[in-house]
């Protein structure tokens, strides 16, 4: 009977180990900072609206045949003309609404919160 109390304490130890072991995994430099990605399809953003939390890394990614860039309308950001399959990534650091738009077609817009 002893013995049998002696393995389940041992088994109840090693699972608290385990479980302590868990954040440990999760440190930042393999998680890395929150992520966001839009793409730009069809002469459009999508989402056309993104919610993000300060220190978000946001990657456009052009799936268009045709070149687009990404212009923040208070130029806090500006991608280079994007060809088919380029991405912009740029890293939100700064709560506010930013509305962008496309240069080469200003009629594509899209909205950035960042909270
Ligand atoms: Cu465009």
């Amino acid at each position: 009977m002893k013995r049998m109390h002696g393995i389940a304490s041992f088994a109840v130890l090693a699972m608290a180990l385990l479980l302590a072991a868990i954040p440990l995994l999760e440190t930042p430099a393999l998680a890395g900072p929150p992520t966001a990605a839009i793409n730009i399809d069809n002469f459009s953003f999508t989402p056309p609206t993104i919610t993000v939390k300060a220190g978000t890394q946001i990657t456009w990614t052009n799936k268009d045949d045709i070149p687009h860039n990404v212009v923040a309308e208070d130029n806090s950001f500006k991608s280079k003309v994007l060809d088919t399959d380029e991405q912009f990534t740029m890293t939100a650091s700064k709560p506010g609404i930013y509305m962008y738009y496309c240069s080469i077609h200003p009629k594509m817009t899209g909205k950035l919160v960042v909270e």
